[in-house]
C-alpha cells in the first residue's frame, strides 16, 4: 500500500480555481489522486459498495432514481484501505480551503456506481436532504476509472447555490422535471468538466443544482464521493422527511440547535504544519 503515503501530503490548490469555486460553486480538480493510487484502492472500494449497496434488484426492476447508480454509503467502514482513502486529509484540507473554513467533518462517504445502461441522475440539490445550519458544505465526486466523454460527469447549473433552496425536491422524476424547467427559465449557464481521469475530482456545494447523464457504455462508471460540513456547524431542523432520516443516519438525532460534532474531524488548518 505504499502509494496511499501520499494521501498525507498536500495538494496545492490553484488560486484560479479558488475563485471559480467561490463563483460557480462547482470546480475540477486534476490528479487529485494518482492513478497508481486509485488501481490500489478501487477493488477495495468495489468490494464495500457490493457488500453494502442497499438496492440489490436488477436495473430494470429499479425506478429513475435507483437506475442512476448502485449507491452504498459509509463504505470507509467496511476496511482499513477504503476509510485511508475516503478519509485522506489531502481531500478534506482541498474542501475546507475552496470553502474557506478553518476545517471540515465527514458528513458521510458514498459510492455511486453507474452500471453499464444505468440511468441519468435526476436534478436536484445536496443539501435539500441534510439537517445542517450552514451553508458551507461540500461533495468531493472522485471516479476511479477514466470516464470518457460518452459518460461525462455531472452537469452543473453555475452559481446555482446562491439561491439556497430552490424548492423541496429529493431526487426523482419530479425533481428532474421541475428542475430542467427552472434551469430554462432562469437561464443558468451550465457546466460540465469531463472527460476524467481516474484520481481526477469534482468539488460542489450542497446547494448547487446538477444532473449526470446516462451511463450508454458497457462499462461501470465508479465514483467515490465524499461530503464534508464545517466544522462548528449545528445542527439544522429536521422540517421535511429527508431531513429526518438524515438526522437519524448521519447525525445521531442530536437535538437541533447543538454543535453537529459527533462526526470526524478531517481536516482543520491548525494540522497544517504538519502536512507534509
Ligand atoms: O454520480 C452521479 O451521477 C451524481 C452524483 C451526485 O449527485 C452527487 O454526488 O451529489
Amino acid at each position: 500500500m505504499r502509494h496511499l503515503d501520499e494521501l498525507d501530503t498536500h495538494y496545492p490548490l490553484d488560486p484560479a480555481d479558488v475563485t471559480y469555486f467561490r463563483e460557480n460553486g462547482h470546480v475540477v480538480t486534476r490528479a487529485l489522486a494518482t492513478r497508481e493510487t486509485v488501481d490500489e484502492v478501487r477493488p477495495h472500494v468495489d468490494d464495500a459498495t457490493q457488500s453494502l449497496r442497499w438496492d440489490r434488484r436488477s436495473l430494470e426492476d429499479r425506478d429513475t432514481y435507483g437506475r442512476a447508480f448502485v449507491q452504498a454509503a459509509n463504505v470507509h467502514r467496511h476496511s482499513p484501505v477504503v476509510e485511508r482513502f475516503a478519509l485522506a486529509r489531502r481531500f478534506a484540507r482541498v474542501a475546507a480551503e475552496l470553502l474557506g473554513v478553518a476545517g471540515v467533518r465527514l458528513y458521510h462517504d458514498q459510492a455511486l456506481y453507474k452500471e453499464p445502461g444505468g440511468g441519468f441522475t435526476p436534478w436536484h440539490q445536496d443539501q435539500v436532504y441534510w439537517p445542517l445550519d450552514t451553508d458551507d458544505t461540500i461533495t468531493m465526486w472522485m471516479p476511479l476509472v477514466d470516464v470518457p466523454h460518452d459518460i461525462g460527469g455531472m452537469v452543473f447549473a453555475d452559481s446555482s447555490w446562491r439561491h439556497r433552496n430552490l424548492g423541496e425536491h429529493v431526487i426523482g422524476d419530479a425533481s428532474h422535471e421541475y428542475f430542467e424547467a427552472l434551469v430554462r427559465d432562469r437561464g443558468f449557464a451550465l457546466s460540465s468538466h469531463g472527460p476524467f481521469a481516474a484520481g481526477d475530482a469534482t468539488f460542489h456545494r450542497g446547494w448547487t443544482l446538477h444532473s449526470a447523464p446516462a451511463n450508454p457504455t458497457s462499462t461501470m462508471r465508479s465514483v467515490l464521493t465524499v461530503i464534508y460540513y464545517a466544522d462548528g456547524a449545528r445542527v439544522g431542523p429536521a422540517d421535511h422527511p429527508a431531513r429526518q432520516l438524515d438526522l437519524a443516519l448521519w447525525l445521531g438525532n442530536a437535538a437541533p440547535g447543538s454543535l453537529a460534532d459527533s462526526n470526524p474531524l478531517l481536516w482543520h488548518e491548525s494540522w497544517a504544519a504538519t502536512d507534509r
